[in-house]
């Protein structure tokens, strides 16, 4: 004789649905960067500043995070992906980012812009920044849509003593603005003055910038401006490369006509 398990109460349906929520919530969380093989902590991935190390496919909410930062009235940070990477010396860091489809939960299709930001959000145990708190909230343009901009340096804060009374201080992360990319052309990303595209809307951009040491952001969204309008929360994935190289030393021939010219250049100042 079989028996049949009791039925769910409507109690366990909600218990479920909050499950299920829970395990969507992260691409709508606040700021992290995940940890270990499937974060987003480029350190924590084997071959980190040895070659071209490429991360687990992520999930960007929305097809034009990155580029509503490019505005007047900047975005929201929830409609991007944060990495972290740190450079222990001057480097030459290639970020190459492609879209790709990741099975049954995000699309292939984002047209991808990124953004370098010297600077770390706040890490755990401490709370996590983000665009609702009452400090970043506070910090920003009562017109602004969110604290993310793509092309500036800008702030995010975590929640204080007014979320949780066991919490210290609402803390300030400065992003300090380093460099971008940019898939396609105006027609997706929009008009903001001096934006550059690769000029191939293909959902691939990759883009080498010369950084000092230190600890590095990453903010990876969609750059289809004018589906802002229509703020689809549609899932999409992502591939995100990075490929550390040190800067290379000038070579001997090259010291030795540098030197020439030095001495070329004194002695004209004398003659
Ligand atoms: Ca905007
Ligand atoms: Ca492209």
């Amino acid at each position: 004789m079989s028996s049949l398990p009791p039925r769910a109460s409507l109690g366990q349906h909600f218990a479920s649905a909050a499950l299920l929520l829970a395990t969507i919530a992260p691409s709508q969380a606040h700021i992290s960067y995940g940890s270990g093989l499937t974060g987003r902590n480029f350190n924590q991935l084997p071959g980190f500043a040895s070659g071209p190390v490429t991360a687990s496919p992520q999930a960007v909410t929305g097809s034009y995070g990155w580029a509503d930062g490019t505005d007047a009235d900047w975005g929201d940070s929830h409609r991007l992906r944060a990495y972290r990477f740190t450079l222990s010396y001057d480097a030459l860091v290639t970020v190459s980012v492609q879209d790709t489809a990741i099975a049954s939960s995000s699309a292939a299709g984002l047209l991808p812009g990124f953004s370098i930001y010297r600077g770390l959000a706040h890490l755990s145990p401490l709370p996590a920044d983000h665009d609702g708190s009452a400090s970043s909230i506070a910090n920003r343009p009562a017109a602004a849509e969110g604290s993310f901009q793509a092309l500036t340096n800008w702030s995010l804060w975590n929640d204080g003593p007014e979320l949780n009374p066991a919490y210290g201080p609402a803390q300030e992360s400065l992003f300090t603005f380093c460099g971008y990319a940019v898939d396609g052309t105006s027609t997706n990303f929009g008009s903001a003055s001096g934006l550059l595209g690769d000029g191939l809307a293909d959902g691939f951009i990759t883009s080498t910038f010369s950084l000092a040491p230190g600890d590095y952001s990453l903010f990876v969204g969609g750059a289809n401006y004018p589906d802002e309008a229509s703020a689809v929360l549609t899932s999409y994935g992502i591939s995100t490369t990075l490929n550390v190289a040190p800067i290379p030393e000038p070579s001997a021939p090259g010291l030795a006509a540098l030197a020439l010219a030095g001495l070329a250049a004194l002695r004209r100042r004398r003659a």
